[in-house]
């Protein structure tokens, strides 16, 4: 199977397919084994043919599922587990197990599989709307009716609650029609979990598990006191809308030269602290609409004084961002409880200016929440991406999991050093854990408050074996991943991936030739946006060179100090380009930017899958001319040419960029004249092109149309491999494309840098 094939299959991919025997061989390939990994990624075959039984499970303390590559005796119904080779009888209802009478999970299409386990969530899944209502009236309105339209999207059963905060925070209660009413909480003042719990009368009311079952669709029997605050949308529905409908401004004034009040923090900390209170453990998000940065109170990013700016990457750099490193432990500290508990954090951001993204993404990104980043909410952006979210399966499910936690398991030759993505630490110090940590290590299981289908977390290993341990020849390595969630059904589910490949023996070219180097790529950019979030950008540029250098002596061919002579695989070929990308990327460069942008844009790099990542990392761009078919182009100055449209997606954006010619033609408007028509097609054609690409897109991509030389094609300029600055000029003749004034150094010269230091040894 090729790469796509496995990735269809068990929605893995992995740096390599063929893995360096001991430590040092793998010490010396440079990038670690590791792999993007999808657990949930969507298979129309469990959903047609689930399957409802639980696994057999090899016994304790190994416990690992049995799967495909396990060795079976027919005649005395055994298996041996290949993680721990103890043998396994089969329980009794396997006994017309044979080589033709094959369950499930034995054949080999079912490497990744997927179960129904006998058990359903006490607690359908809690929706809590935590809105800002410090908002201009149009924004309000706006969002008021998104929220609206979206409670028609949530499945019936699930629960919803409801906090306004401005000046203030107001949680409201849903469970009596007649007058609604609402308990408040002063926005200066930091509250502790049990203050919270005794102001709204919620002590002792957590569930407990044992009450009845509750099939989705029946309301569990409660009678805890948070079902004032938490009701059945089904039984709510008018009730909520119409608090909704009222809801208005916050009326505190706002003086001039003053940023309103708003009590972020406080609202956050009364929606966490109700919901540890009342159902820990349990499926819940905790929905955040913001327009604005907290101002008051515990988790303010800035004063209310509009002459004092928020904070910039400089000052965050220069350690003066005066409420910087509050706001952020307040923030974290929310996020400690709030992924104790199972729950997640989405951040919805409608405002031009920041709302304090950066200090606040740990509640998201550490509970696997969504962010979304809008000008307001009025946006397309913002109401196209959060009607995305509700999306359903063919089953008429919702596409988020619930209080998952994911395990790895590992053969004797390999450990797991950690994992990079929305999760946190499960804490689980097995024999599986390794040495070395990359990203969030030192444990072998890692919880993950909310899941989708497109979830993808970055996992990364170590070889352990000694070069002199014996090396067999055709001996293999296996992983096993197992994901326990609470699907949007209620059923608990459990997917298990298992898989395995070879050891390629000392020094054969196997290793090399198994070289999956965009998977390497997307890989190395996590662990460098890790780095980046803790260390010196100049810091992570070098190491990052240095990587790459050592991976170049490594697989490269050349003859010592003589870099014509550097030459390399095609396996290879394109990731030192990746690498060129990712040095000039927002991710690493970050003073294009403002820091909740920056914030926002790792936040995406580290939950996507390998083709996405590329595009953020090196946007894709093509061209569009007459009487050729659209071609992808190089992202270089030289593809800028007057009679051609290009579409550049760097995932975040979509934008058309017409050449000179073109853009004259159309503002002359010949596409609408007779005769033609050739051009109208050509102008379409990006248009239909981009139409394609937003449909699948979460979140929805910034949509930009330009001109050669108007103002907006600054954005298409700088994402341009400066192959043409002015610099390169040369008097003779024309040069080809446009010049771009830019001191960055051009793809060509970085890899003649590269192949010198390479040749030379130095790293
Ligand atoms: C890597 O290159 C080798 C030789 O050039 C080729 O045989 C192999 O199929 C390539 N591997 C992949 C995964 O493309
Ligand atoms: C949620 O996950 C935790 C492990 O992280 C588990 O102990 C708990 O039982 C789960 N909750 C439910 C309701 O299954
Ligand atoms: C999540 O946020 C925290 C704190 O802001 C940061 O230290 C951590 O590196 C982030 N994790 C990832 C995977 O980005
Ligand atoms: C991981 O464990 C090692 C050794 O036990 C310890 O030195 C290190 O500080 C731990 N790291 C974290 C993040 O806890
Ligand atoms: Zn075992």
């Amino acid at each position: 199977m090729n790469f796509d094939e496995i990735e269809e299959q068990d929605g893995i991919r992995f740096s390599w397919n063929a893995w360096p025997s001991s430590r040092i061989e793998a010490t010396k390939a440079v990038v670690p084994i590791a792999c993007l990994y999808t657990p949930l990624k969507e298979r129309e075959d469990f959903v047609e043919t689930p399957i409802w039984y639980e696994p057999v499970t090899c016994k304790a303390p190994c416990r690992a599922v049995l799967n495909p590559y396990c060795q079976i005796d027919f005649r005395s119904k055994v298996w041996v587990c290949p993680f721990c080779l103890q043998r396994n009888p089969f329980p009794h209802h396997y006994k017309d197990l044979s080589n033709t009478n094959l369950p499930a999970e034995l054949l080999p299409k079912y490497t990744t599989i997927e179960y129904n386990l006998n058990r359903v969530a006490q607690v359908p899944p809690i929706f809590f709307f935590v809105v800002d209502t410090c908002l201009e009236q149009e924004d309000l309105d706006a969002l008021k009716s998104t929220i609206i339209a979206s409670l028609s999207l949530l499945p019936p059963y699930a629960w919803v609650g409801l906090i306004t905060f401005g000046t203030m925070t107001q949680v409201h209660e849903l469970g009596f029609a007649s007058c609604p009413k609402s308990f408040v909480f002063r926005g200066t003042k930091e509250f502790t979990g049990k203050q919270i719990q005794d102001m709204l009368g919620l002590s002792g009311g957590t569930v407990r598990p044992g009450l009845p079952h509750g099939a989705p669709g029946k309301t569990p029997a409660m009678t805890a006191p948070a079902n004032r605050f938490f009701v059945p949308i089904k039984d709510c529905e008018f009730v909520l809308t119409s608090i909704l409908e009222n809801l208005q401004k916050d009326p505190w004034p706002v003086t001039l030269n003053k940023r309103p009040e708003r009590c972020t923090g406080v609202a956050l900390s009364v929606a966490i602290g109700l919901l540890e209170a009342s159902f820990p453990n349990t499926g819940a998000r905790v929905m955040l609409f913001s327009g604005g940065p907290a101002t008051e109170g515990p988790g303010m990013v800035v004063s209310t004084e509009l002459r004092e700016p928020i904070r910039s990457h400089n000052e965050i750099e220069k350690e003066t961002a005066r409420h910087y490193k509050r706001a952020v432990k307040f923030y974290e500290s929310l996020s400690k409880r709030a992924t104790a508990n199972g729950h997640t954090i989405d951040i919805f951001a409608g405002c031009l200016d920041q709302i304090g993204l950066l200090e606040m993404k740990s509640m998201v990104n550490t509970t696997g929440g969504f962010m979304i980043l809008s000008d307001s909410f009025n946006a397309a952006i913002f109401k196209q991406s959060f009607h995305h979210l509700f999306q359903k399966d063919s089953q008429g499910h919702l596409q988020m999991g619930f209080n998952a936690t994911l395990d790895v398991q590992t053969s004797r030759e390999l450990k797991v050093s950690g994992l990079i993505g929305h999760a946190t630490s499960g804490n689980k110090k097995s024999t599986y854990v390794g040495e070395t940590e990359i990203g969030i290590g030192n444990t072998s299981s890692w919880k993950i408050c909310s899941i989708t289908p497109k979830t993808t977390h970055g996992i990364y290993f170590e070889v352990v074996n000694q070069p002199n341990a014996q090396f067999q020849p055709g001996s293999r390595g296996l992983i096993q991943f197992s994901t326990h969630y609470q699907h949007s059904s209620g059923q608990f589910r459990l997917r298990v991936t298992t898989i395995a490949r070879n050891f390629a023996e000392g020094q054969s070219p196997e290793t090399a030739n198994s070289f999956d180097q965009e998977t390497a790529a997307v890989l190395m950019s996590r662990i460098a946006v890790f780095k980046g979030e803790i260390d010196d950008g100049p810091d992570v540029l070098r190491w990052l060179d240095r990587m790459l250098i050592r991976l170049c002596q490594r697989f490269a061919d050349y003859r010592k100090d003589d870099p014509h002579s550097f030459r390399l695989s095609e396996n290879l070929s394109i990731y030192p380009q990746f690498m060129f990308h990712l040095r000039r990327s927002q991710f690493l460069q970050v003073f294009n930017n403002s820091p909740d942008e920056t914030a926002f844009y790792r936040h995406a790099l580290n939950r996507e899958n390998v083709d996405n990542s590329l595009i953020m990392i090196q946007p894709t761009l093509t061209s569009y001319g007459f009487d050729i078919p659209p071609q992808p182009v190089l992202l270089d100055s030289v593809s800028i040419k007057p009679d051609c449209i290009l579409l550049l997606d760097t995932f975040f954006h979509l934008l058309i960029f017409h050449g000179e010619t073109i853009a004259q033609w159309r503002l002359a408007g010949y596409q609408d004249q007779e005769g033609y028509e050739n051009f109208k097609q050509l102008l379409e054609a990006p248009i239909l092109d981009a139409q394609d690409l937003l449909i699948d897109r979460f979140p929805v991509p910034r949509y930009i149309v330009c001109d050669q030389g108007g103002s907006q094609a600054r954005f298409l300029l700088s994402k341009l491999n400066p192959s043409t600055t002015h610099k390169s000029n040369t008097p003779y003749g024309t040069p080809q494309g446009t010049a771009i004034f830019t001191e960055d150094v051009s793809l060509q010269q970085f890899m003649e840098h590269l192949k010198k230091l390479a040749v030379s040894g130095a790293s």
